[in-house]
């Protein structure tokens, strides 16, 4: 990126479902000065009209960011296993989870049915299967976050479920006491998730739930003190990371 002023820009959207505030998407970028508005539009138009529904109500938050605050990082390296049911991709977290020095992976992964419901991700000391979330309903959400992007990138309005978990993957793993992360997708049709460490990288697994389940989640794997955890829970949610040579979906 050039010597532009840098901004952050967060967009919320909801709709009303029986009198309550039900969360239809959610989105973020990092941007120089004069590219703000056209990032801004095409957040709002995602929000607006997105497949879970119409938007009754859209939060937008511009701030700009000080760059001195900025961490790069570069993008995990990517591999995919191709999985022929999602058992057998269930069977793939169990092997990352060895290999990432968790004895009994069973233990861990029963903690992915408290996920689901969750807006964030689990914090989960791996060691004493406790999770450490302040608050357990809305878990921690890694967020201040975005690719950099080279002039004639396109800008698109619609999610890239690849790319923005390659971000988010990338600055969890660099996390201090972040050890790895197991990640579903809560959407219906996107049955393909990842596993994912500083040390092995960005693992896709294609399948790793029912297609047309919502039984998706994110667990962070931790390892370390309370004030580690302290630590971990504020580069989480912000520490601003811009993350470099993001690969390119090849659809
Ligand atoms: C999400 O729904 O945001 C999670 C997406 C996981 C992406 C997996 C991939 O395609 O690499
Ligand atoms: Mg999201
Ligand atoms: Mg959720
Ligand atoms: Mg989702």
């Amino acid at each position: 990126m050039s010597a532009e002023e840098l901004y952050s820009i967060k967009m919320r959207a909801s709709k009303k479902e029986n009198g309550t505030d039900v969360h239809i998407s959610g989105a973020e970028k990092i941007v120089e000065a004069p590219d703000v508005d056209i990032f801004a539009n095409a957040l709002i138009e995602r929000g607006m009209h997105h497949s879970k529904g119409e938007a009754d109500a859209l939060n937008l938050k511009i701030n700009k960011v000080c760059k001195e605050n900025i961490i790069y990082l570069d993008a995990l390296s990517v591999e995919t296993i191709e999985v022929e049911t999602w058992e057998k991709g269930q069977e793939e977290i169990k092997k990352y989870l060895k290999e990432t020095g968790i004895d009994n992976p069973q233990d861990v992964m029963q903690f992915l049915d408290e996920t689901y419901a969750m807006r964030g991700a689990m914090l989960l000391d791996v060691d004493r299967l406790i999770r450490l979330e302040p608050d357990k309903k809305r878990g921690i959400r890694a967020t201040n976050m975005d690719q950099e992007r080279m002039k004639g990138d396109r800008i698109g309005n619609e999610k890239n479920h690849y790319e923005e978990a390659i971000v988010l993957a990338t600055k969890v793993a660099n996390c201090p006491g972040i050890i790895g992360e197991i990640c579903i997708s809560d959407d219906p049709e996107y049955v393909t998730g990842y596993v994912s460490s500083k040390e092995i990288g960005y693992r896709r697994i294609t399948k790793m739930k029912r297609m047309g389940s919502e039984k998706g989640g994110r667990i962070f794997l931790f390892r370390g003190t309370d004030a580690e955890k302290q630590k971990a829970i504020d580069f989480l949610q912000n520490q601003h990371v811009i993350v470099r040579n993001v690969p390119k979906k090849i659809c």
